[in-house]
């Protein structure tokens, strides 16, 4: 058995956001059932193709343990369709621009009245105001949302991140909106609307930095590097480059091989419990006694000169001989692991957590798996379906189409070229 067995979601997401979320639900045992357009279908299936005629990875690596049915739900059989598949199912899940369902006909009210039952989960670029109807992408909403102007180095411009906090972190938002609903569902009896906007997710994201604008009107953030340095602070939370959020200095430092290699650097924590440790273990044991060196707050002002010797230390060591000889001290490290290294990671395949995954298509390929483990619910992963796969057999088992009914929804032209 798996956690969601028996709940019913159509999927009415695409491009990353929304797929995001339905995936993990298919992962903990819903039945995904994705509409998409005819012929179509979600626009990343073509996009970033690097096999002709298959499938992306754009499209495959969000669209795991998912059914797929072609529907138009703007043709008038279509929304027949579209009727009987709300009436079926336990959540409804989209991210389409703002105002698109409405101009589907299938505004809030009308879906409470098919099923009151129901959960409806949306996801926008923003929430109600003055940029409610924008459309909106990752890159987008971590700047809206406080990411990019608090990431980057001071003296460069703001940066976006790799890890998709807009898209896949507001799918994850969505999700726990939906289980909660569906928790709330069991005791009242009725469903209720679910509603994500990318910027609150990525400034609920970057919520230590919204807590490091309140704490600059009591003064400087001492644990910055730019207070050791000197240089003042201004009105605004400021990009940090590297220091870590958590108050203690830390700092990327490069390692062995690191002329040829642009990821041989670790990650160097210098909390105050293991100061002496660090100390012993580059070679500098004064510092542990030493007057400006033992306590963290005259360190402050030598962080620039202390790293520096760390580093020349690290520069000795490759990244994973730093992680093997600082982690029995209780000194936190982490190697800057490469995507290359990551994905030939046995650890990682050992947990499922990277996945191989055979695709009629494309061949095998590598999949990041559910990130999230229940003892009770095991993941199988799936590869994704071709578009349209499943049309007939959701026509049939799910909704009950049969016989003439089922021709007739088929000629209509509203479920595309049904297999
Ligand atoms: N049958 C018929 N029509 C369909 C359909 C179907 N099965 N599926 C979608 N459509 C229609 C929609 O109804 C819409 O029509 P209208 O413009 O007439 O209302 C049209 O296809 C386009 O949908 P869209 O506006 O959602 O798509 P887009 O490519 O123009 O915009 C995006 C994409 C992502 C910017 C927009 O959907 C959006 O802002 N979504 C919310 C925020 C979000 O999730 N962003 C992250 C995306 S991942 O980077």
């Amino acid at each position: 058995m798996k956690a969601l067995d028996g709940i019913k979601i159509l999927d009415f997401t695409h491009v990353q956001s929304g797929p995001t979320c339905t995936q993990l639900l298919a992962w903990f045992g819903a039945d995904v059932i994705k509409v998409e357009r005819p012929g179509v279908g979600d626009a990343t299936r073509k996009q970033l193709i690097d096999v002709p005629g298959a499938d992306s990875l754009y499209f495959t690596m969000l669209n795991h343990n998912k059914r797929s049915i072609e529907l138009n739900s703007k043709n008038e059989t279509g929304k027949q369709v579209l009727t009987r598949l709300i009436e079926e199912c336990d959540v409804l899940v989209e991210n389409f621009a703002p105002g698109a369902l409405d101009r589907m006909g299938f505004t809030w009210e009308r879906i409470q009245e098919i099923n009151p039952r129901i959960i409806m989960a949306s996801i926008k670029g923003f929430g109600p105001g003055k940029y409610e109807d924008c459309k909106v992408y990752e890159n987008v909403a971590q700047c809206a949302g406080g990411s990019a102007s608090t990431t980057g180095f001071r003296d460069g411009p703001p940066l976006v991140t790799g890890a998709q906090i807009g898209d896949s972190g507001t799918g994850l938002h969505l999700c726990l909106g939906i289980v909660t609903a569906l928790f709330q569902r069991e005791k009242s009896g009725r469903g209720q609307k679910v509603s994500c906007a990318m910027q609150d997710s990525v400034l609920n994201l970057a919520r230590v930095k919204l807590r490091d604008q309140q704490r600059l009107d009591a003064g400087p953030l001492k644990e910055y590097s730019q207070f050791g340095e000197g240089v003042p602070f201004g009105e605004a939370t400021p990009r940090a480059g590297n220091d870590s959020g958590g108050g203690q200095p830390g700092r990327i430092l490069k390692c062995k091989g690191w002329e040829q290699d642009p990821n041989a650097y670790t990650y160097f924590i210098i909390q105050a419990a293991i100061w002496e440790k660090v100390c012993d273990v580059i070679g500098e044991p004064d510092w542990k006694t030493k007057e400006g060196y033992a306590k963290p707050p005259e360190r402050l002002d030598k962080l620039n000169e202390i790293f520096s010797r760390i580093e020349q230390w690290t520069m000795t060591k490759t990244k994973f001989e730093v992680m093997d000889i600082c982690n029995p001290h209780d000194i936190p490290v982490g190697p800057i692991l490469s995507m290359k290294e990551i994905s030939e990671d046995e650890g990682l395949f050992a947990t499922g957590t990277m996945v191989k995954v055979d695709h009629p298509e494309r061949g095998e390929y590598l999949s990041v798996g559910c990130p999230i483990k229940l003892s009770d619910s095991d993941v199988q992963v799936e590869r994704s379906p071709l578009l349209g796969e499943h049309t007939r057999e959701i026509l049939e088992s799910v909704l009950g189409y049969q016989g003439d009914e089922l021709a007739q929804v088929i000629e209509s032209g509203a479920v595309g070229d049904v297999k």
